[in-house]
């Protein structure tokens, strides 16, 4: 007799500026998620813990200097050494929660003026998200969240360069605009919303094209 198949788990990016909330709301996702019975676990990208990251951490912290075709190798790489780790869980049911992904790879890279062609294709491969919560802030908002922090990307004029970029990533058959000018409370909502509408009856795709 066939036994039940279990529902699988689903792939959740948050993406957007700093300062839009993903961090918070992907962390009350997170638990929102395990309080409703099923499972979940976060990841960042960069994974400051492991190897790779560690050298990312340290380049963000501006304790060494890199060639930022490597840095965005190591960026690509981070997310690689976490293929695996990703399909396992998906495959159990357990829903991953990624507070950035490629999308930051890209937006980022091409905001300092890497070649396009050549950026657009080091993520190909990846599991492909099921969604993509698009946090978008106001200038006004997020200027009223505080200043910047003191990382080597953290500057008005690589956010507002990154700003322009990352909505033209978007691609509508799985990104979701998030309105994250709302209080904590209330993002936390419309993300649970759109996270109860996520259709997991097809298999986790590949990333193909970014
Ligand atoms: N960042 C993040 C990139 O430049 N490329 C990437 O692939 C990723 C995932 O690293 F400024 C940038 C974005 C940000 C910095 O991210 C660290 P957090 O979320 O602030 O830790
Ligand atoms: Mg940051």
């Amino acid at each position: 007799m066939a036994t039940e198949q279990e529902e699988r788990g689903a792939l959740i990016v948050f993406e957007g500026l700093d300062r839009s909330g993903k961090s918070t709301q992907a962390k009350r996702l997170v638990e929102k998620i395990i309080n409703s019975g099923r499972m979940a676990v976060l990841q960042a990208f960069p994974d400051r813990q492991s190897p790779v990251g560690e050298m990312i951490d340290r380049y963000l912290r501006g304790e060494i200097d890199m060639d930022e075709h490597a840095l965005h190798l190591l960026f690509s790489a981070d997310r690689f050494l976490k293929k695996k780790m990703i399909k396992q869980h998906i495959a159990q049911g357990v829903d991953v929660v990624c507070d950035r992904y490629c999308y930051s790879g890209v937006s980022y890279s091409l905001a300092k003026g890497l070649p396009e062609e050549w950026v657009r294709v080091t993520d190909q491969g990846l599991p492909k998200p099921d969604i993509v919560l698009f946090f978008q802030v106001s200038p006004e908002v997020a200027a009223a969240r505080g200043g910047f922090g003191n990382e080597r990307l953290e500057t008005a004029e690589l956010q507002a360069k990154v700003g322009k970029i990352m909505p033209t990533l978007r691609d509508d058959a799985f990104w979701k605009s998030v309105n994250a000018d709302g209080t904590p409370d209330a993002v936390e909502k419309e993300v649970f919303q759109l996270y109860k509408e996520l259709d997991r009856s097809q298999p986790l795709e590949v990333l193909e094209k970014i």
